[in-house]
């Protein structure tokens, strides 16, 4: 028995993938798009496990962006690095494509998410797990895990679900990256905690008993907040998620996009030339991205207090105006746009403060989505 995950992705490339038959039906496992440490690592942790529990049937995770933008994400890299895994080992967007090239439509265990996104519409023929801690989209009622509740952390429902079949020791070579996981998404257990975390961290604990957890957190968070060198473009490129809306008489439907930045609106405008080239980055993601509603939301600790910004921007400002109005009381969103819209410019861009600080975007979307449904068009 293969033991270590690099073994097991050495296993992967020079044997399962090479002495598969043509067609086949090759199973995957990857998080969502954002591609950030929980989904890199609980799509990792999964196939991992499931190879002990079935080595006759693996599963090839996947880091679902292009090799060459995880640079972007240095606590992964960097956590990946500590932990001896070669990131030349990884399945990247790129392997996917070639995969379902040469072997047919690939069928899937979506982790970290809950509903195939519209990108990997044409890759996936057929879902047949989930483990998620996002809103339940009700798909793929009859598959097997399906795991979706809430957790600080996908990371901590995949130990969950594998620990009751496997041994503590099993996760020996999986278990640091994923309290890694666990550690950025409850801010060392101590907010978002349910009880899947509580179970994973009592194991994480069996694991590494002489770990200085308050330590190893911090290293993760200053990897995960460093981003020094990079463009306020690949800042907003590097957590970004996106998602349609339709309306309830399904007759008008809207791309919103959302990117999620460690760092606060003044930090920007300090280190790239003020709030005006700010601004200008973002209409030019928005177009890019051909994305109705752009959102950029801010998170990070001032002194000891959690803060959240969102900006809001939208070529089209009547449809942005509702979506603002409806959304206004839940996330207690307080305007302090620098500038305002002038007539010579079309486009809606304004600044909030977000006083409900609980809402992240796992909320904020959804939110979002409600109330471009409530809106009468
Ligand atoms: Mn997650």
């Amino acid at each position: 028995m293969l033991k270590g995950v690099t073994s097991f992705l050495q296993y992967l490339r020079e044997v399962h993938i090479k002495e598969l038959p043509v067609p086949s039906s090759v199973k995957v496992v990857y998080g969502n798009e954002s591609a950030d440490f929980d989904s890199v690592v609980s799509a990792l942790a999964y196939a991992y496990c499931s190879f002990q529990m079935h080595p006759e049937d693996p599963l090839i995770p996947i880091v679902n962006i292009p090799k060459k933008e995880l640079f972007l994400r240095r606590d992964i890299v960097r956590a990946l690095e500590r932990s001896k895994v070669s990131e030349d080992l990884l399945f990247f967007a790129e392997d996917l494509k070639s995969l379902k090239e040469r072997f047919g439509p690939l069928t899937a265990v979506l982790v970290d998410h809950n509903s195939v996104e519209a990108t990997m519409g044409p890759y996936i023929a057929a879902v047949v797990g989930v483990v998620d801690h996002h809103k339940d989209a009700g798909l793929h009622p009859d598959v097997k895990p399906r795991v979706i509740r809430t957790a600080g952390s996908c990371s901590s429902l995949v130990i969950r679900y594998w620990h009751k079949y496997l041994p503590v020791s099993a996760f020996k070579d999986i278990g640091l990256l994923c309290l890694g996981a666990g550690l950025i998404d409850t801010s060392n257990f101590s907010s978002k905690v349910e009880d899947p975390d509580k179970e994973a961290l009592n194991l994480y604990e069996k694991l590494f008993p002489d770990l200085d957890r308050e330590l190893f957190y911090k290293q993760i968070k200053r990897d995960k907040d460093d981003l020094s060198g990079f463009s306020i473009e690949n800042i907003l490129k590097k957590d970004y998620k996106q998602f349609e809306v339709q309306d309830s008489g399904a007759e008008n439907k809207i791309l919103i996009g959302i990117s999620s930045v460690v760092k606060p609106l003044s930090w920007f405008y300090e280190n790239f030339g003020g709030e005006s080239r700010f601004r200008d980055e973002c209409v030019k993601t928005q177009t890019q991205r051909m994305v109705d509603l752009y959102i950029v939301m801010t998170a990070w600790m001032d002194g000891g207090t959690f803060k959240r910004e969102l900006v809001i921007l939208s070529s089209a400002p009547e449809l942005c105006q509702d979506i603002v109005e409806n959304i206004s009381d839940t996330l207690q969103l307080e305007d302090k746009s620098l500038t305002t819209k002038t007539a010579s410019s079309p486009q809606y861009y304004r600044t909030f403060q977000q006083l409900n600080t609980s809402a992240s975007r796992k909320q904020v979307a959804p939110c979002v989505s409600h109330a471009f449904q409530n809106i009468k068009l």
